[in-house]
Formats: C-alpha cells, structure tokens, sequence
C-alpha cells in the first residue's frame, strides 16, 4: 500500500524499477510470448524430451539458481519504506544536511532481523533484535546498523567469527537452531566476561519483543558528529518507539513460535496496510570532546553505555514507516546495510568493533550479492547522484560516457571532480594519533562487571524474575557442569541473589571463584593483571531508564483483542466494547467455534476472523466475551475457549467479560481469581483500555506461573 502523500524521493526512484504484470501475457526473459509453460518438448507424447527446449531450459535454469547466500548473522530479517524528519537543526553540533534541514523528508528503508537464526526460523527466538536503517540522503547514503539493545556482546571485531560460531547452530549436528541455549555459546560467554553485559539484555525481557514496532533501537558505538567548522562532538545513537517498549513472556514466545513463526514479520506487515504506522524518534546523547574521560568507562567500548540519567537523550526528529515493500527478494533481501556508508558532519571513532565493522560489512555483500555492483540494485541505489571511477565488473547496470575512467585526468576535463569540505566533500575526522602499534586491549575496557549489575538492579521484580527464568533456561539446557558452574559464578558478579536462584533451579551451587579465563580471552600477549575484569564499582544506583516498567503505557493501538463468540451472542454489550476499542485504533478480532459467519442475537451475522480450531491465545493482547447464554453454553462446550482464557490469564493479559460471559470465567483459572486487577466483569469499556494499554498485570505473576495450559 503506497501513501501517496508521503511519496518520497527514493520511492519514485524505486518505481522506475517495478514492473506490473496485470494484465500482461507471460513471456520468456527476452520477451517472447508463450503458449504453454506446462509441458517440455518432447519427441513424441511418451517420448525423450528434446534438448531444443530452450522454455524448458531457461525456466528450470533461472529455479536453480534463485536463491543467494543467506547473511551470516541477522539472516531472518523483514523490513519497510518510510521517512525521517528532523524537528530542529542541530547545526551546532553537526553539518549532515539530514540533521540541518527540517524541510526534508529524507527517504528510509529499515531491516530488522534476528541475529542467530536461519531465513526460515522463528521470529520469536530469545535473541538480539537487528535494527538498520538506510537513510538516503541528499548528500548520499548513510546506515546506522544497530540493534534493540545499547551495548554488544564483545569489545572487538577479532573476537566477532568466535561469538558467531559460538551461538550458531553447533557444527557437528547442526543443532539447534536460532537458539543461545547450548553449550558451545555458553562455553565462550562463560570464558569472554565482556560478553556479561549484552547477555543479561538478551536474557531480559527485551530478547523477546512483542513487536518490532515496540522495541527501541541502537546504534552502540559512540558516533562523531562534525560541524561545519569541522569541531567534533561525541554522540550516541538513540530510536524511541512512540508505542513503547513491550515483550512477551517465555511461555508465549515458545508457544507464538509454533502458532505463528512469522508473528513479527506479520505484525509489521499488518500494522502497515492498516495505515497504522510505527513511529520511532531519534535521540541524541551528546558528548563534548573534553568530556571523552570523565565517565567510569571508556567510550569507545561498545559493551557500555552512557546512562541517560549521565547525559540526557536529545530528542531531534522522527521516522515513519509507511509502505511495505513491493518485493521481498528484491528489497528485504538484496538490501545491503554498510555502517561505513556514512555522510558530510557524521564520522567514525576508533571503537574496535566499529572499525572491523566497516571492513566487513562490505565484504559480505560480495558473497551475498555476487558482484561488487550492488549498490546499483534498485534498493540500494543512493539518492544522490553517483559519478564514480570505480565501474567495470560483474553485472554493471549502467553504460558510463566518455574516454577516461580515472583521476586526474585532462581528457574529460578531470571530470568526476573534487569536491572541497566546503562544497561537500568528505574530510575524515583529522584526530591527533601519537601512539605504538601494538595488537592488544585498553585497560580502561576491563570493567565487565559494573554495568550489566546497573542494568540488573533498575529492573522492575518482575523484570528480575523473567531473567532469572531466562538464565535457568538457558543453562538447563547445557549439558557440561564446568560450563554452567563458570555461568553461575559470573552471574554472581551481577547479583549473589541472582546467582543463588539459579543454581537451586539447575540443581547446583554457586563456586566461590574460578579459574580466571583471560589468557584466552584477551590473548596470551596481553598483560594478565592489566586485563583481569575489575570488582564492580556502583556509580549509579540505577538508570530507570533502562527498566520497561518506565516505557510508554498511554495508547492501545494496534493491540490485538480476541472476541470469543458463537451463534446468539449479545450484539449490544459486543457493539459497545467493539467501538470503544477501535475508538483507540485496537483490531478486535472475532473467534468463534467455526470459520465462516456468527449470527448475533439480533440475527445478524458477523464475518469470523478465525475459527478456535486454527489461532492460539498467545497470538492476542487480551480477551473478550459478551454475554449471550446460547453463545456462551457453545464456547464452553469446546475445552480450548477455556485453555485460550487460562493462557491468556497466565500470561498476565487483561480479560473482559460481559453477563453469561462470567461462566467462562467460572469454568477457567480466573474463576478464583475474578477480583484480579485487570479481569472486568460487565465494566465499562474504559477500565479494560486502561488494563490493556498497561501491557500486562505483573501483579499477577506469582499466580500466574501456576496455572496449568
Ligand atoms: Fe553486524 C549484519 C548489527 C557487529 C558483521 N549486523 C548485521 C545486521 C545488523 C547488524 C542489524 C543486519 C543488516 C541487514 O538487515 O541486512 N552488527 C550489528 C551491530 C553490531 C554488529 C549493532 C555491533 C555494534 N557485525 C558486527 C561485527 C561484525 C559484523 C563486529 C564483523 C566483524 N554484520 C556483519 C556481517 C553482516 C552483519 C557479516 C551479515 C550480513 C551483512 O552484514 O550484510 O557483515
């Protein structure tokens, strides 16, 4: 669906490419018509099938080869088209037209993935979230390649091949699949304490999102901003999600995986044709130079992050995503993400982890996308005008003029010319650099410790359980003692608490020391002492920021509410609640014991969206039932309305009922707990959107996890 008001730059460009084929005969790849694409050629009826079968031939040859390398990380991916739009000019700070010019809606494409599994898995896995984003600017493009989450596992980019081999499927057996939850990963998490911090972000709630459209997102590395005098300041890269920071719980996740692996790729989808879409801001934190030593950590290592309560975020624009793609292969997938494509007034640091990324990422596309021509794939290509030297190879798609590919040059007139700073040209940052060459770690990047125990004490208790759970998780399901034995004392550096619960639920105790890794985390070289991870400091008692007990409960829209009904439900109390709801942009859904139409008590009928048969509780917000007593006696005559209620109860989500509704209720977990905050027996419509909006009733967690499903 294309809004045509928002139609911007890149996707007029993109238009030129799109070719429609309705009403269009079939050809072959050259263009001739064909009469029949159902049977070869043949000598004969029953005889040999010719070799003269070029239809045969060019079909069968274009099959087997369709498929390309899928991306070695972040491989399940699903994307969108929108724009960003700057509030204020931040020219002060940098020179990049995108963060001067607040009349520009410059065009974006993001991707967001997950990072360990294959193309086909689950959207649902515990997991780093990819969050990209393609900005083509006028002055060319610019990717800031981040994640939901603002630290990362490691410190440098040497060490990214082991992390990946680490947590993929294992290499013998191939198992198991987009999952952490293994021996191999925890082998080398357990060995590399840097990896503390980005681990206990993935075994929080954010390792499994409700939505794409709920997750904030992260460019990590600290960032240059330079402006036009060519003074440069720190930043850090922030994406707020106007709609909150939500997730499921563990049970759902698991369960969602088997309803619906394709949940999140779903609900971006739908949320766009719906014309609901998600928003992000983007905020800044901005550090002056001077500044670069004054935090307990070092900035340029990427397993940190500033506090937002050290430096406030700085809110300067938003982006929209407005428009699915028109093609999945063609876009989502020949995207090419490359954190060095960069503009005038944004530059890099000397983060190691961003420096090996601007190696890699290009490289990458060469095994992927076959041919160093890429960025000429219609997804891909800049916005801004492209004149360059660099041409010739595999599948050029453009036929440059003239005699000389090469500068200088006198016979074009030294066309491509230069461009100066001033008239636009890209001047690397000139950061004074006085030092040895020497293949090893800061000394100001050992402290592992400090911030994954600041992340741990600003979570809510109900955060703290869903983590504690993650972690039992995931190492029941090591099989090595010494792996999960180093697990629980490293998890002891967080909290000692922490650590306790854990090891009762794997059976096991919490040893007092080990068997420090760092020979073979750091390298052999490396001075032990200077590389031994340090006591954890407190320099903040918390950052409630970083707890998704803060984030946004104001707006319902976009939830997914489950109407249970059946032939004779009550139309008006259904009505009532139904406009209230979609009053507030939630998509109430109609669930009945069959497919096809519900007649209500006023003998209309209803569309149903799906029978009880073929969709699952976790896939909804929160449930609904009008009363009726012939639609209620059929909803408790199939056990799975009852098992839809109990999920939905156990997974802390708010239920309304209305009249006969209450005997569904009766019959359920909820029957014993009806004065449950978030459970409304014939209330108005307005206490449930409030429950609703509030993502969950954790109150209700303790009993929750007893209910049986
Ligand atoms: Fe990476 C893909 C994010 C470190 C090497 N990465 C990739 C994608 C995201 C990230 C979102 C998917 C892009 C898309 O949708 O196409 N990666 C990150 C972040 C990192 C990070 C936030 C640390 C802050 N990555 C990182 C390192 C290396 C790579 C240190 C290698 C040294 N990443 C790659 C890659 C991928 C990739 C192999 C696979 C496909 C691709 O690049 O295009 O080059």
């Amino acid at each position: 669906m294309k809004d045509k008001k928002t139609t911007t730059e890149k996707d007029k460009q993109l238009e030129q490419y799109e070719v429609d084929y309705k009403d269009k005969a079939l050809t072959t790849r050259q263009g001739l018509k064909v009469n029949d694409t159902n049977n070869s050629l043949k000598a004969g009826v029953r005889g040999a099938t010719l070799l003269e079968d070029f239809l045969l031939r060019e079909k069968i040859h274009n099959f087997d080869h369709e498929r390309i390398p899928e991306r070695i990380v972040h491989a399940r991916g699903s994307a969108a088209h929108g724009y960003f739009e700057l509030y204020e000019s931040i020219e002060e700070y940098s020179k990049a037209g995108i963060f001067t010019d607040t009349a520009r809606k410059t065009p974006v494409f993001v991707r967001f993935s997950t990072v360990a599994g294959s193309k086909g898995s689950t959207d649902l896995a515990r997991d780093v979230r990819g969050f990209a984003v393609k900005f083509y600017t006028e002055e060319g493009t610019w990717d800031l390649v981040g994640n939901n989450m603002p630290v990362f596992f490691i410190q440098d980019a040497m060490k990214f091949p082991d992390l990946v081999h680490s947590v993929k499927p294992e290499p013998n057996n191939e198992i198991p699949q987009a999952a952490s939850a293994h021996d191999t990963f925890y082998d080398f998490v357990s060995l590399t304490t840097e990896t503390l911090h980005n681990h206990i972000w993935v075994m929080s709630d954010r390792g499994i999102p409700r939505s794409l459209r709920m997750m904030e997102g992260f460019g990590i590395h600290t960032f240059r901003l330079i402006n036009k005098k060519g003074k440069a300041h720190f930043v850090k890269f922030h994406w707020k999600p106007k709609l909150g920071v939500h997730s499921v719980t563990w049970d759902e996740a698991v369960k969602i995986s088997g309803a619906d692996s394709d949940f999140h790729r779903r609900d971006l989808w739908d949320a766009i044709e719906a014309g609901q879409y998600p928003e992000w801001e983007l905020g800044l934190q901005i550090i002056p130079e001077e500044d670069e030593h004054k935090f307990d950590f070092d900035l340029l290592d990427p397993t940190k992050l500033i506090p937002e309560e050290m430096v406030p975020v700085k809110i300067i624009g938003k982006m929209v995503l407005n428009r699915n793609p028109e093609n999945f292969f063609a876009e989502t997938e020949q995207v090419a993400f490359l954190p060095g494509n960069i503009v005038p007034g944004i530059d890099f640091t000397n983060d190691p982890l961003l420096q090996g990324r601007l190696f890699s990422y290009r490289d990458t596309q060469l095994s992927r996308l076959g041919s160093h021509n890429f960025h000429q794939i219609p997804i891909n290509r800049p916005v801004a005008a492209v004149h360059t030297n660099q041409r010739d190879g595999h599948m050029q798609m453009e036929i440059p003029k003239g005699q000389t590919a090469y500068f200088p040059n006198s016979l074009s007139g030294g066309c491509p010319y230069l461009s100066t700073f001033e008239e636009g040209g890209f001047e690397s940052y000139q950061e004074r650099i006085d030092a040895n060459k020497i293949r090893s770690r800061s000394e100001s990047f050992s402290d592992h410790f400090s911030q994954p125990a600041l992340f741990y004490r600003s979570l809510a208790p109900w955060e703290k359980k869903h983590v504690m759970n993650a972690y039992s998780f995931e190492l029941g399901k090591c099989n090595h003692e010494h792996i999960k034995s180093r697990m629980l004392w490293l998890i002891a550096q967080i909290d000692d608490s922490l650590a306790k619960e854990v090891a009762d639920n794997l059976g096991m105790k919490v040893p007092d020391d080990i068997e420090r890794p760092i020979n073979q985390a750091i390298g052999a070289n490396a001075n032990v002492e200077d590389h031994q991870p340090k006591e954890k400091k407190i320099y903040l008692e918390e950052s409630p920021e970083l707890s998704q007990a803060n984030t946004k409960f104001d707006t319902i829209a976009t939830r997914q509410i489950a109407f249970l009904v059946a032939n004779g439900f009550n139309l008006k109390a259904f009505n009532t609640m139904k406009k209230a709801l979609e009053a507030e942009n939630a998509m109430v859904k109609l669930i009945a014991p069959f497919g096809g139409t519900v007649v209500c008590d006023e003998k209309k009928e209803h569309k149903v969206n799906a029978s009880i048969m073929t969709t699952e509780s976790v896939l909804f917000d929160a449930i609904y039932v009008p009363g009726g007593k012939k639609s209620v006696d059929a909803l408790l005559s199939k056990s799975k309305f009852i098992k839809f209620i109990n999920e939905a109860f156990k997974h802390c989500k708010a239920i309304a009922v209305d009249d006969e509704g209450e005997d569904v209720l009766d019959a359920s977990a909820v029957g014993e707990h009806k004065d449950d905050k978030a459970i409304f027996i014939n209330k108005n419509p307005k206490d449930f959107i409030k429950a609703i909006a509030q993502h969950r009733n954790w109150d209700r967690m303790e009993i929750a996890e007893d209910v049986a499903v």
